[in-house]
């Protein structure tokens, strides 16, 4: 008999038929999003699970699910995941890194862009029939090229936007838990520097952190007000990373010229403070939303469910935090 698994989201054919060749799989083509309760009875004698981070795996519904051998998550991040309490019951945990790095990175791009120059704004301008003629000095923006660009967490994706910088010919600063090897800051054409000194230079500054409490707010009042009143920030990592509240504050004052945001605290509900702002540029966590990405990630995610179930050794298996 072929082990159980449960596939929460809709995702790709070929994902759903490559599993099917060594699984019984129960698919949610229909993509209702399942409540822990839900969840729970779904999985409670399933092997294994394809997720993503719309579901929570944690100790509770770990207890409810004793075959459950392993968890793979179709994203990079895995916040919605408890690795401790998975490696305590001796579930395995993956995520789909690499795959996702440049269509991120291209996104983060484009939210840079639309902010800086103000692209939905001016649009929605347009098609409420607004538009009366040229002016000089219509939807001014903010330059992007030659300006500093900050990046806080210099992984594989914020590496990726750094060496997209270089034909804006902008200076990279960036901060980092870690600093990275010469050789990767000299690919980057990026400079480390330490948390206020990115907060003070960067006229441009995007997050690339994952989101953990040891990231929990790390962009607050505190920071935001350490920066330029004429910056933008940009998140397309995770909502949490930033406090919502103290941007919408600081945005509001003109603590901060405009902000790009992909991810937002409580997805998928916002702040109610953004949708009354004009200086920000709103989308629904797509970033890696490219249909040969998405479909990359789902496939990954599939790869690591079959290897973990038939040999114990998934690629991308996650170990718990030390
Ligand atoms: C995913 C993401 O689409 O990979 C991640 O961490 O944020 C996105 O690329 C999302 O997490 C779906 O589970």
């Amino acid at each position: 008999m072929k082990p159980k698994i449960l596939v929460t989201r809709e995702v790709f054919s070929e994902a759903l038929n490559f599993l099917g060749q060594h699984f019984d799989v129960t698919p949610n083509q229909a993509d209702t999003p399942m409540s822990p309760e839900v969840l729970a009875t779904a999985l409670a004698d399933m092997e294994g699970a394809l997720t993503t981070l719309s579901e929570r795996i944690d100790e509770a519904l770990l207890a409810k699910c004793p075959k459950l051998k392993a968890v793979c998550n179709i994203a990079v991040g895995y916040n919605n995941i408890d690795l401790k309490a998975c490696h305590a019951r001796g579930v395995m945990a993956t995520n789909t890194p690499g795959v996702l790095d440049d269509s991120t990175a291209d996104f983060t791009w484009a939210l840079i862009l639309a902010t800086a120059r103000r692209v939905t704004e001016a649009e929605q301008y347009l098609r409420a029939g607004k538009w009366t003629g040229w002016k000089l000095k219509q939807f001014l923006g903010t330059d992007v090229h030659h300006a500093t660009l900050g990046i806080l967490g210099m992984g594989r994706v914020g590496q990726a936007v750094a060496r997209r910088a270089r034909g804006f010919e902008m200076t990279v600063l960036y901060h980092n838990t870690r600093r990275l090897s010469a050789e990767i800051e000299k690919s980057c054409h990026a400079a480390y520097v330490s948390m206020d000194e990115l907060l003070a230079r960067a006229d441009i500054l995007t997050v690339h952190t994952p989101y953990s409490p040891a990231t929990h707010h790390l962009l607050g009042a505190t920071q935001m007000a350490k920066m330029k009143s004429t910056a933008i920030l940009i998140n397309a990592a995770r909502g949490g990373v930033i406090d919502d509240a103290a941007l919408v504050a600081a945005l509001k004052q003109g603590a901060l010229a405009g902000a790009g945001l992909d991810v937002f605290e409580n997805e998928p509900s916002l702040h109610p403070g953004f949708l009354k702002l004009s200086n920000v540029v709103l989308t629904p966590h797509v970033a890696s939303s490219s249909e040969a990405t998405r479909r990359r990630m789902a496939m990954l995610a599939a790869e690591n469910l079959v290897a973990a179930l038939t040999t114990g050794k998934p690629p991308n298996l996650l170990h718990p935090p030390v």
